[in-house]
């Protein structure tokens, strides 16, 4: 049987490429694949151990209800980074404020990580994939110093590498660098992440949409107008069809792979809709534009936003660029789905 690349072999080979590297970004992803794994042990015993499923009673910054699992998660990666040599400080999505290492290595290392530890959590109990959304960032404060909330409000331009774990059928990390998408699937025989998909491409068209009808009720005038487009597409005999897990990771890992394009749009109660721009926002545009898709907010891309709080929501369109390009023309490229 034909040898798979580990994770580990592949950050090794990219190293070898780039003799000036200094294997700090390699280390830092080894690290964050070693916390996958042990969240994906936990994440596959959900149900068996009601010790760990189902919600601590308390509510995170988001206002949402933290699932056990969502603070054993955050707890493994904020662990393999601290201890690690390569990582400053975290943004996560489970923590109100920044995480500063504040060690003498760590205010040496020039990388910073955001994370949303568990999204999708709220699905777990319903044994529907979840994931672990991640994102790098070199800092821009001196080394030697620890870290502060500047090195965190960075554009998603800014972005050195990003990623996602999905605890699905197959636990599968998806990794994006300026270099491009590679994706490793978690063989449990040998506990490494071995690569299954080289320079992933995102088809430019595809005939999926996802979106929760249910935030609309109302339907504003230009989900009516995307809609009607998705359902004209149907009439001309192209079935588009509509698939929403629910779980960010789960949706899009979807899209990137056969085609299609995702939308969150702001709603009534929530005009810049649900997601949050550093955890799930970013990390996902800069992997499906690394693989040749599009992701806006419905003005401008969304890696251009320069965020103003740690925990900033914005509407999210994503996906193949075709499809993209299309949405944007049919509204004639006005402010879109707000
Ligand atoms: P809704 C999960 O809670 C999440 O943050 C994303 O993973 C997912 O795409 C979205 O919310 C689902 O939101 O409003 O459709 O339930």
């Amino acid at each position: 049987m034909r040898k798979l690349m580990t994770l580990e072999e592949f950050t090794i080979q990219e190293l070898r490429a780039f003799p000036k590297a200094t294997g700090q970004l390699s280390g830092l992803v080894r690290d964050i694949g070693l916390a996958a794994k042990r969240i994906n042990v936990e994440v596959n015993k959900a149900g068996l151990m009601d010790a760990i499923l189902g919600a601590t009673g308390y509510i995170n910054v988001q206002g949402e209800e933290v699932q056990k699992l969502d603070v054993f998660a955050d707890n493994q990666l904020v662990s393999v980074l601290r201890n690690g040599l390569f990582c400053a400080g975290i943004a996560s999505e489970e923590n109100d404020d920044i995480l500063v290492f504040d060690d003498e290595v760590s205010n040496n290392a020039k990388y910073v990580v955001l994370m949303d530890p568990l999204d999708g959590s709220s699905n777990i109990d319903v044994n529907m994939p979840v994931g672990t959304i991640f994102s790098v960032y070199r800092r821009v404060t001196p080394l030697g110093t620890p870290c502060t909330k500047e090195d965190f409000l960075q554009p998603g331009t800014r972005i050195v590498a990003a990623g996602y774990i999905i605890y699905g059928p197959s636990t599968i990390m998806v990794y994006a660098t300026r270099r491009g998408v590679n994706a490793f699937t978690l063989d449990p025989s040998i506990g490494e992440f071995c690569l299954c998909y080289s320079n992933m491409k995102c088809p430019e068209r595809g005939d999926i949409y996802s979106l929760n009808y249910g935030n609309y009720g109302g339907y504003n005038d230009q989900i009516k107008k995307y809609i009607d487009f998705c359902e004209r597409k149907k009439q001309n005999g192209k079935c588009y069809t509509q698939r929403y897990v629910g779980s960010l990771v789960a949706d899009i890992h979807r899209n990137l792979i056969k085609g299609g394009i995702f939308l969150y749009p702001g709603t009534a109660e929530k005009p810049k809709g649900k997601l949050r721009l550093l955890y799930e926002c970013n990390p996902m545009a800069f992997i499906i534009e690394m693989a040749g898709g599009h992701a806006t907010n419905g003005k401008q891309s969304i890696l251009s936003i320069i965020p103003d709080t740690l925990h900033e929501r914005s509407p999210l369109f994503i996906g193949s660029s075709g499809m993209m390009q299309e949405l944007h023309q049919y509204i004639k490229g006005t402010a879109i789905l707000y």
